[in-house]
């Protein structure tokens, strides 16, 4: 029943996103399970730094991170995934009562919870199956307890600047937060954005092609996959990477009762991944009622774990 629910979802996505003057896809229909192991593969990739530029900050930052959660504090996790990231910072947060993973994949959250919970037995773990991205009913015993949020990743970067203040005002109106720990990717020389975005492996061509192959598998839609190639483009305000499907001729698919016109050269949107700056991440921190308290950068300051509080 569920798998219907989903596919109830992608398919009105599709057809909405399809159906607008500028063609787009959301970027959460990405990770079936293909595309969740190429995202794993481009993780690796020596283009795409943010993974691992953002793992050493964590890793030389454990200690202080943690210490942001006080004394039988909560850290609260928004699309923790498998919570790789946290590790570090709950085995340095001996001091933590509880962790709070959320995700919108149930079965994903549950296996996570159940290794996490034989990994750090003294750790009370209290999963929540929820989507980040709105409203979230934290478990109720947490509720009163003080609780620092953690959102690694720069998957804030999906998010368009109204959708990225309303999240993190939300979170700031959580009864007893006390701190927000963001992970950003920075504005950097766009020839190395570009190529995080368009490696020459070709892996993150097949992630963003995969979209049409999801819809061909799950929603019964007939994209040739073959008659779309992976662009990339920079755009400075807001300055982001975007990434775009684009049709290599005039050409229909049929996607439910309806029926897609592509002209030849046409594209689909189907990421934006925002690059932030000191002050423009000094700004979203503002606007959302946090205060910018610390910035941990790598060496090369191409990508920062932001504390806010
Ligand atoms: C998982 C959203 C952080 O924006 O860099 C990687 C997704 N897209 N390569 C990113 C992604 C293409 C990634 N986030």
């Amino acid at each position: 029943m569920k798998d219907l629910a989903a596919n109830a979802d992608l398919l009105a996505d599709a057809i909405a996103g399809l159906t607008a003057p500028q063609k787009s896809l959301p970027p959460k229909w990405f990770y079936d399970r293909r595309g969740s192991d190429l995202f794993e593969q481009i993780t690796g990739l020596p283009e795409y730094y943010p993974t691992r530029t953002e793992a050493a900050i964590l890793r030389d930052h454990a200690d202080h991170l943690a210490g942001v959660v006080p004394p039988g504090g909560a850290l609260v996790e928004l699309g923790s995934g498998a919570s790789v990231k946290t590790r570090r910072l709950l085995t340095a947060g001996g001091h933590f009562g509880a962790y709070v993973p959320i995700d919108i994949s149930e079965e994903f959250l549950m296996a996570t919870a159940a290794d996490l919970c034989l990994r750090y037995p003294r750790l009370s773990i209290r999963p929540v199956v929820a989507d980040f991205t709105g409203p979230v009913d934290l478990p109720l015993d947490v509720i009163t307890t003080a609780k620092v949020a953690f959102f690694p990743g720069s998957t804030i970067g999906n998010l368009d600047p109204a959708e990225a203040v309303a999240l993190l005002s939300r979170v700031r109106n959580w009864p007893g937060v006390e701190g927000f720990i963001l992970g950003v990717d920075l504005v950097k020389p766009v020839g190395q954005l570009i190529a995080a975005y368009d490696d020459s492996a070709g892996v993150t061509s097949e992630f963003n092609l995969n979209i049409l192959s999801r819809l061909n598998n799950e929603v019964h839609a007939d994209f040739d996959v073959d008659a779309f190639r992976h662009d990339v483009r920079w755009h400075d305000d807001p300055a982001r990477i975007e990434m775009h499907l684009v049709s290599s001729k005039a050409q229909t698919v049929t996607l439910g009762d309806h029926v897609i016109t592509f002209a030849k050269g046409e594209s689909i949107h189907t990421e934006s991944c925002r690059k932030y700056t000191a002050d423009t991440l000094a700004d979203l921190a503002l606007k959302s009622g946090w205060t910018l308290a610390e910035t941990l950068m790598d060496a090369d300051a191409r990508f920062a774990v932001a504390v806010l509080r």
